[in-house]
């Protein structure tokens, strides 16, 4: 009898214990987190943040609960200040573009290294393999908690001017860029002439013509109609791809029970997932209709044989050879091994 009672009484004494952890901890939540992103529902990239949202949602009972700010509205636009503001806490969580936090974290300009991934298989060897890793433990290390991958894609050339098939064609072009200065070095080893601006001023900037193309995923191109705006010539060259990256602020991060944060994690692997499908749609399949729907729009849409496609990889070498080691060498050349090493 006795023994049952102190049963009884540890049952007891560790359920009130239990309440108390979880109330606390309960109480510790935020009634909204804020989560940053450049573009918005219905892109893929705004995508993954919606399913990862909707995810978390439902799977911590409201618990968690995520609100969408797309067009980095929370850093008045300007993407490339959302690294820091994730890390100081201004932002909560993210799914963003490595291109936009390089210049916080070199490393992540990797994926910007002129011609390195030629197919979606080198992404994937890259992000799902020890290259993956590594960048996740640099992230970690930078400040924040990594948690998955997802991709913004391959970023193809459009502009108002001409078709673009040589170097020569880019010559005096004025392209608008991201800002990472690795971008600045291509289009000006091109012969084109690049200029740094966000993607909030970008828009104005095509509708103007104060610039005459730019570059990015060709979904971007349907959803904002940019024919509207005289991008009349896109030529696909798969020179770079930006993979996306879910991301949460460490103390946030720390304010969660483990159990939510293996629910946050797993909610983003998954929309993660789903999400690069979204990105590779109509671009995958053999006669890629994302192409067809862009050339039902009245555009010239190029496509470079490998010699075409050749000339721009010679010019951009000596770019690709002084980003190496700024990227670091052992880095570049593990992601160019695990590369060469894709199944095919
Ligand atoms: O600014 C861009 O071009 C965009 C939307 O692709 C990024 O945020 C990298």
């Amino acid at each position: 009898m006795k023994f049952r009672r102190t049963l009884l009484g540890l049952a007891l004494a560790a359920t009130a214990l239990g309440f108390t952890t979880g109330a606390m901890a309960q109480a510790a939540y935020k009634p909204e987190y804020k989560m940053s992103l450049v573009l918005g529902p219905p892109t893929p990239w705004g995508m993954a943040g919606k399913i990862w949202a909707d995810l978390v949602k439902e799977r911590t009972q409201g618990r968690i609960n995520i609100k969408l700010y797309p067009g980095v509205s929370l850093i008045q636009g300007d993407q490339t200040r959302e690294f820091s503001a994730l890390r100081q806490g201004v932002i909560d969580m993210a799914v963003g573009s490595t291109i936009n936090w390089s210049p916080q974290v070199r490393e992540l300009n990797l994926f910007s290294m002129p011609f390195l991934m030629p197919d979606y298989a080198a992404i994937d060897a890259l992000t799902q393999g020890e290259v993956g890793k590594d960048i996740f433990a640099r992230l970690d290390k930078a400040g924040v908690v990594p948690l998955a991958w997802g991709e913004n894609g391959y970023r193809e050339v459009t502009n108002s001017k001409r078709p673009i098939k040589s170097p020569d064609d880019l010559k005096g072009m004025k392209l608008r860029v991201v800002g990472s200065p690795i971008f600045s070095d291509m289009f000006s080893a091109m012969g084109a002439n690049p200029t740094q601006m966000s993607w909030a001023d970008a828009q104005p900037a095509l509708a103007s013509g104060a610039v005459d193309g730019q570059e990015n995923p060709l979904f971007l191109f349907t959803v904002l109609k940019m024919h509207t705006v005289g991008q009349k010539f896109v030529t696909t060259w798969g020179y770079v791809a930006d993979p996306l990256i879910f991301v949460v602020n460490k103390e946030i991060w720390a304010s969660w029970t483990p159990a939510d944060q293996a629910i946050v994690r797993q909610a983003a692997i998954d929309a993660g997932k789903q999400e690069i499908a979204l990105a590779r749609k109509g671009l995958t399949e053999s006669d890629k209709p994302l192409l067809k729907e862009i050339a039902g729009m009245g555009v010239t849409v190029t496509q470079l044989t490998p010699a075409e496609r050749e000339a721009f990889v010679k010019v951009t070498r000596p770019v690709y050879a002084k980003w190496k080691g700024t990227v670091g060498n052992d880095l570049v050349t593990k992601a160019e091994k695990a590369i060469a090493a894709r199944p095919k």
